[in-house]
């Protein structure tokens, strides 16, 4: 069986998780990181060197990288389905992949931080600010993409939905001001009623 390492507040446990639960597969998750510790540990260091989560192991195949975790396990039970199986249109789901981790995450993390994990008194206004205004002019990006297409990776929900929507549930769901998003919105309805989706990503934001 699956063993997935992180805890359940992670978004990028949740990743690896809503993956699991669209292709329906068995996992045991143990829990690590933040207050679980454990990341540090000489025993887990060796399977991440990192001391980050998510870690993966499959049958002594060991994996870290959330969006590397959710393509292996896409490419290996999810064919045709959250893997798409044309180049183009695979391409079109890792775009987006990629930019949830190197476009989105760093714009909106300042601010997810301060308001989700750091003591009122510690928070800083300013940090805020600047990253509520950068996360919504980098959503725009993605409203105009998803004005043309039905899901992120394009016509058909695949791995391309994945990391932007285990992301956009704390865009959405904290008490901030936003500019309206129709389309992301529309997007956002549609994979709420994933029962995958309400099981592992829709949950009190932690
Ligand atoms: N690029 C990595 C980032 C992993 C990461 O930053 N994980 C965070 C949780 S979301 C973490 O491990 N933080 C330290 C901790 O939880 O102790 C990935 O996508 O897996």
């Amino acid at each position: 069986m699956l063993r997935i390492w992180g805890r359940e507040n992670s978004v990028n446990v949740q990743k690896v998780l809503w993956c699991c639960a669209e292709l329906g597969l068995p996992y045991e998750r143990l829990d690590a990181g933040g207050a679980f510790g454990v990341v540090d540990t000489p025993r887990y260091r060796a399977l991440n060197p990192n001391g980050l989560v998510p870690t993966l192991e499959d049958e002594g195949f060991v994996l870290w990288e959330s969006n590397s975790i959710v393509r292996y396990l896409a490419a290996r039970h999810g064919a045709g389905t959250l893997w798409p199986e044309d180049p183009r249109a695979r391409a079109q789901a890792d775009c987006w992949m990629d930019w949830m981790n190197t476009v989105f995450w760093p714009a909106f993390r300042p601010l997810f931080w301060n308001l989700v994990r750091t003591p009122l008194e510690q928070r800083s206004a300013a940090e805020m600010e600047t990253s509520r205004r950068g996360t919504a002019e980098v959503l725009a990006r993605l409203e105009d993409h998803l004005a043309g297409h039905a899901w992120v990776g394009g016509d058909q929900f695949s791995m391309g939905d994945i990391p932007m929507g285990a992301a956009i549930w704390r865009w959405l769901g904290l008490p901030i001001e936003r500019p309206e998003t129709p389309h992301i919105q529309r997007w956002f309805d549609a994979l709420s009623e994933r029962p995958a989706y309400r099981a592992t990503v829709l949950q009190p934001i932690t």
